[in-house]
C-alpha cells in the first residue's frame, strides 16, 4: 500500500510547487530565527527575498556536520529548548558529538516519513512489528516505533542485543516484519542455526534494513537465509533519523520523500549537480522540519538519484544504495577503497561469509598494507591447508582486480570477527597518517 496516496504520486509539476513554497518559508524561518544561518545567509551575499523557486536551492550556502559540531550543543537550533521534546546525541568519533532535536510538529513528521517507509516496505495495518534497531539515543528505534504507532502496527520493541531472546520471541510471537541492522540479521541467523532453529521457517517475512552500508549480493544472502523480503531504509539523525529514503518491493532504488527531505546530488569533483544516474555526495534539505532545519546539509554519502517513474505507482525520486562515503572511504596507497567493493566480492566466492574486517596499517618508510581477514564457514576451515591457500590466492586475487592495489587475506575461522548488534565495525585503520 501507499501511505500517503496524495504526496508520494504527486504529478512533477505539483511536487516542484510545494517544495518552492516550502523553500521559500523555510530559508526565511531559518534567516529569522537562528543566528548562526542568519550569519550564513548574510556571509553568502543573498537574502531570503531571493529564493522564489525550488531551483533557487542553488543560490544557498551548505551545511556541513562541523557546523553543527561547532555550534554545540543548540546553536543551529531554530525553536527555543523547551519546545523541543525529544533529543537525540550521536557519539562522533572525534571532537563534540551531535545534537538533534524534535518540537510537536517534527515528531508527527517522523512518524509520517517513517509510516510511509513501513508502508513502502510492504506492511500494512494490522502486522505485528519486530524492531530489532537499538532504543535510545540512536535514532533507529524510535524512529520505526514512532512509524509503526503511527501505521496501527503491532510492535515488539526489542531493541537490539539479548540475540537468543530476540529469537524466541519470532518463534513465539510470529511478528511479519524485521527492523534491525543488515549484518544483525546475519548474525541472527548464526544464532538460530546454533539454538536448532531453521531460519527459512521463520515468521518474518519483510526486513526493513538499514542505518550501515550492504550490497546487493548481501541482501540475497538475507533474502536466502531467512526466506523474507530485505528491503533497504536509509536515513540519518541530522536529517530525521530513519525515514529519509525507502524501498519498495521493486527493489529498485530508495524512494526519497522529497515533498519533504529535498535532494540533491553533488559532483564530488565539479562541486556541481551531478547527472541522474552519476555518483556523487548526497545533500538533503529539510523543508518543513521546525527544531533543527538544515539547508543544503552533506551528508558524506555517495549515491546516484534517477527521477523516472517507479512500477510501484510512487512518483519520488529514487537513490541508489549508499555507495560509500566520502570520508569513511579509505585510502590505501592513494587509491580510493570502500568496504562495499570488497563485500561484493566475499559474496560472490563460495565458502565465505559476509563478515569481514579491513585492517589498514602502514610501518614506518613503508607503504599501506591493507589485510583483508574473512571468515569462512566451517567446512572449509577444516579443509586441507592447500585448499585453504588456494582460497585466499582466489580472494585475493578478485579483490586486487577490482580495487587495483595489492592486499593480503587472511581466512579466519568462522565467529572471529567481532559481531556487532548495531553497526558492523568494517575498518580498523591503524595507520597514524
Ligand atoms: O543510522 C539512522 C537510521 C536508523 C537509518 C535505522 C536506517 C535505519 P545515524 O546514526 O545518524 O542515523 O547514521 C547515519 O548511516 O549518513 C549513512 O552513512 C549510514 N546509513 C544509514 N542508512 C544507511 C543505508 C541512522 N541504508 C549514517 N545504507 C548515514 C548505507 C546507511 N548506509
Amino acid at each position: 500500500m501507499i501511505w500517503n496516496e496524495k504526496m508520494e504520486t504527486m504529478a512533477a509539476q505539483d511536487l516542484k510547487n510545494i517544495q518552492s513554497d516550502r523553500l521559500k518559508s523555510i530559508v526565511k524561518y531559518v534567516y529569522d530565527n537562528c543566528p548562526a544561518y542568519t550569519k550564513k545567509i548574510d556571509n553568502h551575499g543573498i537574502k531570503p527575498a531571493d529564493i522564489n523557486t525550488i531551483d533557487d536551492i542553488k543560490k544557498l550556502p551548505f551545511t556541513i556536520k562541523e557546523d553543527l559540531r561547532d555550534s554545540y550543543p543548540f546553536g543551529l537550533f531554530s525553536q527555543p529548548i523547551k519546545q523541543l521534546k525529544e533529543i537525540h546525541v550521536s557519539s562522533g568519533t572525534t571532537g563534540n558529538p551531535t545534537v538533534v532535536g524534535y518540537t510537536k510538529d517534527d515528531l508527527k513528521l517522523w512518524s509520517e516519513v517513517m509510516a510511509r517507509a513501513i508502508a513502502c516496505a510492504g506492511g500494512v495495518p494490522g502486522d505485528m512489528i519486530q524492531i530489532a534497531y537499538g532504543y535510545g539515543l540512536f535514532t533507529g528505534g524510535l524512529g520505526f516505533h514512532y512509524g509503526a504507532l503511527e501505521m496501527g502496527l503491532t510492535i515488539i520493541p526489542c531493541s537490539s542485543g539479548q540475540t537468543k531472546r530476540q529469537l524466541k520471541i519470532m518463534t513465539d510471537l510470529k511478528p511479519r516484519i524485521l527492523a534491525c541492522t543488515p549484518s544483525y540479521s546475519l548474525y541472527m541467523a548464526e544464532e538460530a542455526r546454533e539454538m536448532g532453529l531453521n531460519p527459512r521457517a521463520s515468521s518474518w517475512e519483510i526486513g526493513i534494513f538499514g542505518a550501515e552500508p550492504w550490497s546487493e549480493a548481501m541482501r540475497k544472502e538475507i533474502e536466502a537465509t531467512w526466506d523474507m523480503e530485505a528491503t533497504d531504509v536509509f536515513g540519518m539523525s541530522e536529517i530525521i533519523g530513519p525515514g529519509v529514503a525507502q524501498e519498495c518491493l521493486q527493489k529498485n532504488g530508495m524512494h526519497i520523500f522529497s515533498d519533504v527531505f529535498y535532494p540533491e546530488v553533488i559532483d564530488l569533483q565539479t562541486g556541481k549537480e551531478a547527472r541522474p544516474g552519476e555518483s556523487g555526495e548526497l545533500v538533503i534539505t529539510t523543508l518543513t522540519k521546525q527544531g533543527i532545519p538544515l539547508l543544503r546539509y552533506k551528508t558524506r554519502d555517495i549515491v546516484s538519484i534517477t527521477y523516472e517513474k517507479c512500477a510501484c505507482g510512487r512518483t519520488s525520486p529514487r537513490i541508489s544504495k549508499i555507495k560509500g562515503r566520502t570520508d569513511d572511504m579509505i585510502i590505501v596507497r592513494g587509491i580510493n577503497v570502500f568496504p562495499s567493493q570488497i563485500e561484493h566480492v566475499l559474496l560472490s566466492i563460495e565458502g565465505t561469509q559476509p563478515h569481514y574486517q579491513l585492517v589498514v596499517d602502514r610501518k614506518t618508510g613503508e607503504l599501506d598494507e591493507l589485510e583483508v581477514m574473512v571468515e569462512v564457514d566451517e567446512k572449509i576451515f577444516s579443509d586441507e591447508v592447500k585448499k585453504l591457500r588456494a582460497l585466499e590466492e582466489k580472494i585475493r586475487d578478485e579483490i586486487e582486480s577490482v580495487l587495483g592495489v595489492m592486499v593480503k587475506v587472511r581466512l579466519v575461522e568462522p565467529k572471529t570477527i567481532p559481531r556487532s548488534e548495531g553497526k558492523a565495525k568494517r575498518v580498523v585503520d591503524k595507520r597514524t597518517l
